[in-house]
C-alpha cells in the first residue's frame, strides 16, 4: 500500500465531492464520502424530506436508507439491520450518530413521555461510549477502540421501546501504552482536564495528563477533541441515562486507581521487589476501598498452589510485578467498559414484553465497528480488528449475491451468474480449525514452557503450508523471524509477532481478582465475580482472546445474517482529514477491495430499481391516460405496463410476479420529471373545482 505515505496526492477535479455531494448509491447500498467539514444535510428539513419516501425519491443519503430499513421493519414485521464499514477514519462511526438520530426523529410523534426516555438514553450512549472506547490514533482523532452493534428494539406500533449494545473485544492495551502520536482513551484525559478541582483532589490527581506515565505521550498530542466539553458532556449524559452519583464516582475513582497505578515504580535487591512510594498505594486502597496491605501483596506477590494442595505466597520478579500491574489495569479498565455497557443495556433493556398482547417485537440492528487498519507497527489488536474486517466483507459478498439472486428467482426473473473476489481464503487463513492461525497461536499458548513468539512464527510455516503453497496469502520471509504478512482483502498487513502469544493468553493472576471482588464498593465489587474463586478452584484454563473474539464474531455474522441488511460503505478520500482533497488511488483502491466494483456489475446485469406493481402506480399513474385518475385494467401490473409503454422504456424494464424491475435510472427520473411538472398543473386544477363547488 505504498500510495498510503504518498504526501502530495492529486487535487482532482470531482465535482460531486467538490460540492458536497458525498452519497451515492449502488442500488440500495449507499457509500459515502467521508467530507471531512461540516455538512448542512442533516437538519430537520432533511429528515422531513425523506420520511417515509423511496430510494429514488430524493438525492442519496444516509436518510433514505435508514427509512428503508425502518419501513421494511414496519410494514413487513422484519428485522433489518445497517451494516456501516470501510476503513479507519471513513466515517461510519459517524454515520452510525446520524442513523440513530433519523430513526429517533422520525418516531414517536405523539411524544410518549416513556418512548422519549427510551430515544433519549439510546442516543446519549454515544457520547458516553464514545468517550470510554474511543482514542486518537494515527488514522482517525476519534477512532473507535471497540466493536459496537445496538439492536433498536420497535412495537407494533414502529416505536422504540429498548435496546441492547453489543460490544467486541475492546483494545485494552492502549490504556498502557500508545504508538508515538497516538492518546490513550478520551476518557483519561477528559477527566484530567475537565474534572473540577474538587474532584480531582478526591481522587489525588493533578490536572494534567503529563504527570501520568499512561496519559504522557498523547498529553503533547494535539487533537481536535475538546476535553474539557467533553467531560462536561459525558457527566450530563451518565445522569441522563441514569447513573447513580455513586457509580459515576466509582467509574472516576477506577480511572484514577490506574493513573496512580501507572506511576508506581519498583525497585529489586536481587531477592525481592519493593514499591517505591507507598503512599500512591495508599491512594488506589481509599480510591478502591481495599486494604493498602492487599494492595501492596496483590502487586509483589502471587499464591500458588503446590502440586500436593498446599497453598503458598510466592514474590514476583521485578519484570512479573511490571508485567502483573499493567495486566491488571488493563483488566480495570476493559471490566470498567463492560460494566458501563451492561448498565447501559440494564436502562434500556426491554421488560414485560409481551408478544400476545403487545404485537411482534421487531429490532433494526446498527452495526459500527472498527475499520481496517494498518500502522508501522501492528500487533495481535490489528490482526483481531482487520480479521473482523474480512469476516464483515464475506457477509456483504455473501448477501449482496444472496439477495439479488434470490430476488431474481422469486420474481421470476433470469439473470445471469457475476463472479465474486471471494475472501473466504483469508478468513480461512485466519479461523480454520486446527490449521489457522489462531489456532496455531492457541496452541503456542497451551504448551507448557517456554514458548517464545519467534517459536510460535517458526511453527507457522509447517502449519500453514497448505495456504502458502496454494495461495500467496502469507508472507513470512520477513526482517530478522519478526513478522509475518497477510494479504488482507483491504491490502497487505506486515504483523509483529512480538506479544502475540502474551495478548492472547491474556493472563491475570488470581490476587488480582480477589483484590477487587473483596472491596467494599458495590460496582467494583460488581465487576470482578471470578474474584471469589480460590487459588485451588482455579482450574479451568480460560479460553484465548483471539478464541473469545472469533466466538463472538461468528455469532455477531451469524446474528447478521438472519436480518434483512443495509449498507453503508465509507470511503476515506485522503490521508490528511483534508475536505478538499480527493486522492485518486486511495479511492481506487477502496472502491476496489470492497467490491463496489462487481456490486456495479451485478446491478448492470440485473436492475437498479426496483418496486411494487401498486407503488408504481400511485406514485405515476397522473402521468398516463390510462390510468388516471383510475384504471380499468385487471391488474395493477397492467396498468403500470400501460405507463411504461406510454413513456417508451418498454426494453429497460422486466416484469416480475409483484414487482417492476427497471434497468437504468433514466427512465424513474423521466417519470419523476414528468410527475413533478403535473403537479402544479393538478393543483390548479382542485383549485378550481373547489372554489367551483
Ligand atoms: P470511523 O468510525 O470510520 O473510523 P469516524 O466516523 O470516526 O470514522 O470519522 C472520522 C472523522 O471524519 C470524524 O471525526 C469527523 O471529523 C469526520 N467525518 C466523518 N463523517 C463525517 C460527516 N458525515 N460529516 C462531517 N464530518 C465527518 V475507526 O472508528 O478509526 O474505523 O476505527
Ligand atoms: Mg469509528
Amino acid at each position: 500500500m505504498e500510495h498510503m505515505s504518498n504526501p502530495t496526492p492529486p487535487l482532482s477535479p470531482i465535482p460531486g465531492f467538490e460540492k458536497g455531494r458525498i452519497y451515492t448509491y449502488i442500488g440500495e447500498v449507499v457509500v459515502s464520502v467521508n467530507p471531512y467539514r461540516r455538512m448542512e444535510i442533516y437538519g430537520k428539513d432533511t429528515i422531513d424530506a425523506y420520511r417515509g419516501r423511496e430510494l429514488y425519491e430524493n438525492p442519496p443519503h444516509l436518510y433514505a436508507v435508514s427509512d428503508a430499513a425502518y419501513k421494511a421493519m414496519k410494514r413487513r414485521a422484519k428485522d433489518t439491520c445497517i451494516v456501516i464499514s470501510g476503513e479507519s477514519g471513513a466515517g461510519k462511526t459517524e454515520a452510525s450518530k446520524y442513523i440513530m438520530q433519523y430513526i429517533a426523529a422520525i418516531t414517536n410523534p405523539s411524544q410518549r413521555a416513556e418512548v422519549e426516555s427510551v430515544k433519549n438514553v439510546l442516543l446519549k450512549s454515544n457520547c458516553v461510549l464514545e468517550a470510554f472506547g474511543n482514542a486518537k490514533t494515527n488514522r482517525n482523532d476519534n477512532s473507535s477502540r471497540f466493536g459496537k452493534y445496538m439492536d433498536i428494539n420497535f412495537n407494533f406500533n414502529g416505536e422504540p421501546t429498548g435496546g441492547h449494545i453489543n460490544n467486541y473485544l475492546l483494545e485494552k492495551s492502549r490504556v498502557v501504552q500508545q504508538q508515538n502520536g497516538e492518546r490513550n482513551f478520551h476518557s483519561f484525559y477528559q477527566l484530567l482536564r475537565g474534572g473540577s478541582d474538587e474532584l480531582l483532589q478526591s481522587l489525588h490527581l493533578q490536572n494534567d495528563p503529563a504527570a501520568f506515565i499512561y496519559t504522557k505521550e498523547g498529553a503533547a498530542t494535539a487533537t481536535s477533541n475538546n476535553d474539557r466539553a467533553s467531560h462536561k458532556a459525558v457527566m450530563s449524559a451518565l445522569e441522563v441515562i441514569g447513573f447513580s452519583a455513586e457509580e459515576i464516582n466509582s467509574i472516576y475513582q477506577i480511572l484514577a486507581s490506574i493513573l496512580l497505578l501507572g506511576n508506581l515504580q519498583f525497585e529489586s535487591d536481587g531477592e525481592s521487589v519493593q514499591i517505591l512510594g507507598l503512599e500512591a498505594v495508599g491512594h488506589v486502597s481509599e480510591l478502591t476501598a481495599t486494604e493498602a496491605d492487599s494492595v501492596r501483596k496483590s502487586l509483589l506477590f502471587r499464591t500458588v498452589a503446590t502440586g500436593g494442595g498446599e497453598v503458598i505466597e510466592k514474590g514476583h520478579t521485578e519484570q512479573d510485578t511490571c508485567c502483573g500491574r499493567d495486566a491488571f489495569v488493563k483488566a480495570l479498565y476493559e471490566r470498567l467498559f463492560g460494566w458501563i455497557v451492561s448498565r447501559i443495556n440494564s436502562v434500556i433493556e426491554v421488560k414485560d414484553y409481551d408478544p400476545v398482547l403487545h404485537g411482534k417485537n421487531t429490532v433494526i440492528g446498527v452495526l459500527d465497528i472498527y475499520g481496517f487498519e494498518i500502522f508501522d507497527n501492528n500487533s495481535f489488536e490489528q490482526f483481531c480488528i482487520n480479521y473482523c474486517n474480512e469476516k464483515l466483507q464475506q457477509l456483504f459478498i455473501e448477501l449482496i449475491l444472496r439477495q439479488e439472486q434470490g430476488e431474481y428467482q422469486r420474481e421470476g426473473i433470469t439473470w445471469q451468474h457475476i463472479d465474486y473476489f471471494n475472501n473466504q481464503i483469508i478468513v480461512d487463513l485466519v479461523e480454520q480449525p486446527h490449521k489457522g492461525i489462531i489456532s496455531i497461536l492457541d496452541e503456542a499458548c497451551l504448551t507448557v514452557g517456554k514458548v517464545t513468539d519467534t517459536v510460535c512464527l517458526e511453527s507457522m510455516d509447517t502449519k500453514l503450508a497448505h495456504f502458502l503453497s496454494t495461495h500467496n496469502l502469507i508472507d513470512k520471509s520477513l526482517d530478522f523471524k519478526k513478522h509475518f504478512r497477510i494479504r488482507h482483502y483491504a491490502g497487505d498487513v506486515t504483523y509483529s509477532v512480538e506479544g502475540f502469544l502474551e495478548k492472547n493468553k491474556d493472563l491475570l493472576f488470581q490476587d488480582f481478582k480477589r483484590l477487587m471482588y473483596n472491596s467494599a464498593n458495590p460496582v467494583l465489587k460488581e465487576m470482578w465475580p471470578d474474584g471469589q474463586l480460590s487459588i485451588t478452584e482455579v482450574t479451568k484454563r480460560p479460553l484465548t482472546a483471539a478464541t473469545l473474539f472469533k466466538n463472538s464474531i461468528v455469532a455477531l455474522v451469524d446474528k447478521l445474517g438472519c436480518k434483512e441488511p443495509y449498507y453503508v460503505r465509507c470511503i476515506k478520500p485522503n490521508e490528511m482529514k483534508s475536505p478538499v482533497l480527493f486522492d485518486d488511488a486511495r479511492c481506487q483502491h477502496q472502491v476496489a477491495y470492497l467490491g463496489l466494483m462487481e456490486n456495479v456489475m451485478v446491478r448492470r446485469a440485473g436492475f437498479a430499481y426496483r418496486q411494487h406493481y401498486a407503488r408504481v402506480l400511485q406514485r405515476y399513474k397522473m402521468t398516463c391516460e390510462y390510468t388516471w385518475p383510475n384504471h380499468l385494467m385487471d391488474s395493477d401490473r397492467e396498468a403500470v405496463e400501460a405507463i411504461v409503454t406510454q413513456h417508451g422504456f418498454q426494453d429497460d424494464v422486466a416484469y416480475g410476479l409483484t414487482k417492476l424491475f427497471v434497468r437504468t435510472p433514466r427512465s424513474l427520473f423521466t417519470l419523476e420529471q414528468e410527475r413533478a411538472a403535473l403537479i402544479p398543473i393538478l393543483v390548479l386544477f382542485l383549485q378550481k373545482i373547489w372554489r367551483g363547488a
